[in-house]
């Protein structure tokens, strides 16, 4: 696919889920770097950081995109020639690319741990994390159901019922609002994240945090499944994550709008679930308490620290 197409598909949400997106984003990279026109060393590593920034802004939540896209980056910056970053950018991205798959499959092996026999498992939202934990128990042999929900506007539950359905897991399709109706039957929630914060908040698909809170209010467990490469960095400096907001028209066709010009139409497409709402956060290092996100970010993203304090300018000698 080339690194126009990528751009396009992870916009219209072709390529989407957190994982998918840093995949495709170091992988269409890697294309472009090849593609470039012959040049000296400063214009190619120019065109790959526009190139990096404009991948970036494709989707501002998914915390997952700039952390995958920066290890690309690094490496531009290290080059010593065009035909080494070439080389370099290559290798950091099919090493990256491999990295995360193989923590999808780990967290399917520590999370499935949670799923026993006889459970009610429910899902929110498309999220292959998420969903490694659940086919990994079923592949273990255990037997059990799932709720999944419709995840309106973008119908990401179809997704989730055709991967469940396909894996002959029994499964039940509600609609978002039939959450709490439900709850009091389910025995363990599961999903994904786009990005986790420094103090163990879970930013995902908008619907989550409500979930959470049903959750809470049943004494029903409430895991995450997230791969390290989701840990928000930069919220160690107070930066926020950006909760992205989509075209209004996904939610309410233009012919139906058109006719209210007083309505206006919000489509806020993540949202935030507080650390104590969360029992565990399954990474592919382990199965932590969201108290411990701090952890993943200093030691496994392998993000220099006190880079970000300088820049955000937090950061005195004398921390050193
Ligand atoms: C997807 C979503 C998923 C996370 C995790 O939102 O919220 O739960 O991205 O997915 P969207 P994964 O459909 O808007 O991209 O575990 O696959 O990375």
């Amino acid at each position: 696919m080339s690194f126009q197409d990528t751009i396009t598909s992870i916009e219209k949400m072709e390529i989407r889920g957190a994982g998918r997106i840093a995949r495709a984003a170091v992988s269409a990279l890697c294309e472009f770097a090849d593609t470039l026109p012959p040049s000296d060393l400063v214009t190619w590593q120019q065109g790959m950081m526009t190139a990096a920034a404009r991948l970036i802004a494709t989707r501002p939540t998914a915390v997952s995109l700039p952390n995958a896209v920066h290890l690309i980056e690094r490496v531009v910056k290290k080059a010593g020639s065009r035909d080494e970053g070439i080389r370099m950018v290559r290798e950091r991205s099919r090493a990256f690319v491999r990295s995360s798959l193989s923590a999808v499959e780990r967290i399917g092996e520590i999370g499935s741990k949670h799923i026993r026999d006889g459970d009610v498992v429910l899902t929110h939202c498309n999220s292959e994390a998420a969903l490694a934990c659940i086919l990994t128990a079923k592949k273990e042999g255990r037997r059990f159901s799932v709720i999944a929900t419709e995840v309106r506007p973008g119908n990401q539950g179809l997704l989730t019922i055709k991967t469940l359905g396909g894996a002959g897991i029994r499964t039940e399709y509600i609609v978002d609002s039939a959450v709490r109706f439900f709850m009091n039957k389910v025995d363990l929630v599961i999903v994904g994240a786009d990005a986790v914060v420094v103090n163990g908040a879970v930013v995902n698909k908008i619907g989550t945090s409500q979930i959470a809170l049903a959750a809470r209010e049943a004494r029903t467990p409430f895991i995450v499944a997230a791969e390290t490469y989701k840990f928000a960095p930069r919220t160690l400096v107070g930066e926020l994550i950006e909760i992205e907001e989509r075209s209004p028209l996904e939610v309410l066709p233009y012919e139906i709008a058109k006719d209210l010009p007083s309505v206006t139409v919000r489509n806020p497409v993540f949202d935030v679930t507080p650390s104590e709402y969360i029992d565990l956060i399954v990474t592919e290092e382990g199965a932590i308490p969201p108290a411990m996100a701090y952890v993943i970010i200093r030691d496994y993203l392998g993000w220099d620290i006190i880079e970000f304090q300088r820049e955000a300018g937090v950061f005195h000698d004398n921390m050193e």
